[in-house]
């Protein structure tokens, strides 16, 4: 699993690098479609089997690794992947903070199978732990992280995305005199942040995607974090998909080894454009780019920040045409 940890980066690293004509290009299908179809055909070149387990797009319709598609030349390790190819497209289509291109890669049969619905998360750092539970009250939560963490209350930070079914909580986290980190789009990088120390986020708690979930649980885990979750389902639709794909009761609350059961698992989200942690993909000159990533390896619970020049010649096999009639995407 470790040696494939770099090939896996490549995969992020490239994606970003195709996305780079689009940020900002007002075009997020496009956008998405070229991180998608690098991530592809860099995937089927890799010796894995590999099946996507999570995949994204089809709350919106876009181009999508979709979900039970396999991936990679025969014969390698058999592993689930999850993938978005861009979380945050719209922000990197307004040219905003935060879009990323993830994966998050486990051995077969490890990484919980879900459609692509709502699911609402609650995530802390190692040192609050499992003293937090996804029912309490959001008062409640707070008091306890106080306790542990020996911060006042002004100190205390949540992130949660900016939407209506959110106010609610924002008031009550307000109320008790905590900060809110709003955001608006992109919620694996926050969900992630409370596992990740220099991020002065304490707690993430909301509704947001069920793949961005799974994903973020990866790297929960290999950060040593704590994470519940709870699939919302809007529909019976939606209720008899997840029960189709072997959840029993798909309102349960999960806990970390639900979405995640291996210790051999990574999470690599490398950089579109500048955010937390990480700075977005740069050109720096023609075909020469930097990109920044976050690695987190659960075999050695490690976290890094990885930032590679890429020297692309023309004939490599993943390079953007800049200046052509559509901006088109080579892979
Ligand atoms: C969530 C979040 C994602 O889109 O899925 C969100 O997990 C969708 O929320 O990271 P809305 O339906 O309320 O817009 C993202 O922010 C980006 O894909």
């Amino acid at each position: 699993m470790k040696n494939l940890l770099f090939d896996f980066l490549k995969v992020t690293e490239q994606a970003a690098i195709s996305t780079l004509p689009w940020i900002g290009s007002g075009n997020k299908n496009k956008a998405d479609e070229a991180a998608t179809s690098s991530m592809r055909n860099k995937l089927n070149a890799l010796d894995i089997e590999a099946e996507v387990v999570i995949g994204e797009g089809e709350m919106d319709n876009a181009p999508m690794l979709f979900i039970g598609e396999l991936l990679g030349k025969k014969g390698g390790p058999k592993l689930d992947v999850a993938v978005d190819p861009l979380d945050g497209t719209r922000l990197i289509a307004n040219g905003e903070r935060n879009g990323l291109a993830v994966i998050a890669v486990a051995p077969k049969g490890s990484l919980l199978h879900a459609p692509d619905m709502y699911m609402k998360k609650i995530i802390v750092g190692p040192k609050v732990g499992n003293k937090v539970h996804i029912d309490d009250s959001i008062h409640k939560t707070l008091k306890t992280i106080q306790e542990v963490t020996g911060k006042d209350m002004s100190e205390i930070t949540v992130a949660i995305q900016n939407r209506d079914r959110h106010n609610e909580i924002i008031k009550e986290v307000r109320a008790t005199g905590a900060k809110v980190q709003l955001f608006e789009d992109g919620d694996i990088l926050f969900s992630i942040a409370p596992a990740i120390k220099e991020s002065n986020i304490d707690l993430f708690v909301g509704i947001g995607g069920a793949p961005e979930g799974v994903t973020s649980a990866v790297a929960i885990k290999s950060l040593g974090g704590f994470m519940q979750a709870q699939l919302i389902p809007y529909s019976h639709e939606e209720f008899s998909r997840c029960q189709q794909m072997g959840i029993v009761d798909p309102e349960q609350v999960m806990e970390l080894k639900e979405l995640v059961n291996s210790k051999e698992c990574f999470f690599i989200a490398t950089g579109v454009t500048d955010g937390l942690f990480i700075d977005g993909v740069k050109k720096v000159e023609k075909n020469t780019f930097i990109t920044s990533s976050i690695v987190t390896n659960g075999i050695d619970k490690s976290f890094q920040i990885i930032k590679t020049y890429h020297e692309i010649s023309d004939k490599d096999e993943t390079i953007y045409i800049s200046g052509n009639d559509n901006n088109e995407v080579f892979s």
